[in-house]
């Protein structure tokens, strides 16, 4: 990682009054609202390598974010007023997996996906395999979201997907995962369709699914 912008480093510092001050220069100034969560994107990455580090503790990856959700509170009305593009007929279900509690990253999706015109379920956080099988049959949801920000939660992304299997249900859905630690290998190893790296590529992936493009 390189040097981080002034932003990014201000949330490293966990400094909350000077990221919610240049965070309100960004959107006086009309930067795009996703480009401002990069930055702070690479802020909590650098957060959680000095949490690795045993330089940062529980209590700063707390605080970061509950920063990070102050920021988003700002963000998200900004988000929500991109042009809607898709039908709220087209159902997208998403969620965070079973014993993971991390719901940022899934959160921004979702204010995204709405955005844009999707009818989004949003099950929430530590979701176990059984629910989200059950809202899909129930549903016909043709899309299903994944967040998983621990590793020790990929078994559990790949549950969901074997459970769908099980019920007859994988032909009728595609799954999307997503996180900051998901990569192709872990798509592979839970055999879900897509991986998104961020909301936008997220967004377009179902856009895409849903013949959009
Ligand atoms: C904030 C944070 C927390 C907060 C979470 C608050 C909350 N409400 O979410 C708290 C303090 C609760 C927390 C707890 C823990 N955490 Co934590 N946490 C983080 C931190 C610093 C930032 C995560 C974040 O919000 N990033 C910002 C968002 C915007 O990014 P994102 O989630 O990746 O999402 C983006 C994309 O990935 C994508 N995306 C995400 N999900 C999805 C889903 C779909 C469908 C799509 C399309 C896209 C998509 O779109 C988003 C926007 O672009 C990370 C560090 C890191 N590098 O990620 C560690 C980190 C994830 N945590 C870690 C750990 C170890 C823990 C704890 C186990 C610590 C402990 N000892 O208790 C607990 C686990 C709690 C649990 N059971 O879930 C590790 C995980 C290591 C690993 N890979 O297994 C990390 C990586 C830190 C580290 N380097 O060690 N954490």
């Amino acid at each position: 990682m390189g040097n981080l912008t002034q932003l990014a480093q201000a949330l490293v510092d966990l400094d909350e009054e000077l990221v919610n001050k240049i965070v309100k220069e960004k959107i006086a100034a009309g930067e795009a609202p996703l480009d401002i969560i990069k930055e702070c994107n690479e802020g909590m990455g650098k957060i959680g390598k000095l949490f690795e580090a045993n330089e940062y503790y529980l209590s700063e990856l707390i605080m970061s974010g509950e920063i990070l959700k102050g920021v988003m509170n700002e963000l998200e009305p900004l988000l929500a007023n991109v042009e809607k593009e898709a039908s709220t007929a087209d159902v997208v279900v998403i969620g965070t997996v079973k014993d993971d509690i991390h719901d940022i990253g899934k959160n921004i999706v979702v204010t995204l996906l709405k955005g844009t015109g999707f009818d989004v379920i949003d099950l929430g956080v530590d979701v176990p395999a059984e629910t989200f099988v059950k809202t899909i049959k129930e549903t016909g949801a043709r899309v299903l979201g994944l967040s998983a920000l621990l590793n020790f939660t990929f078994p559990a992304m790949k549950e969901v997907v074997d459970q769908l299997a099980a019920a007859g249900l994988r032909d009728q859905v595609k799954v999307i995962i997503g996180g900051a630690p998901c990569n192709e290998e872990v798509r592979q190893f839970t055999g879900a369709d897509y991986l998104a790296k961020d909301a936008a590529t997220g967004v377009n992936i179902c856009k895409e699914i849903f013949g959009k493009c």
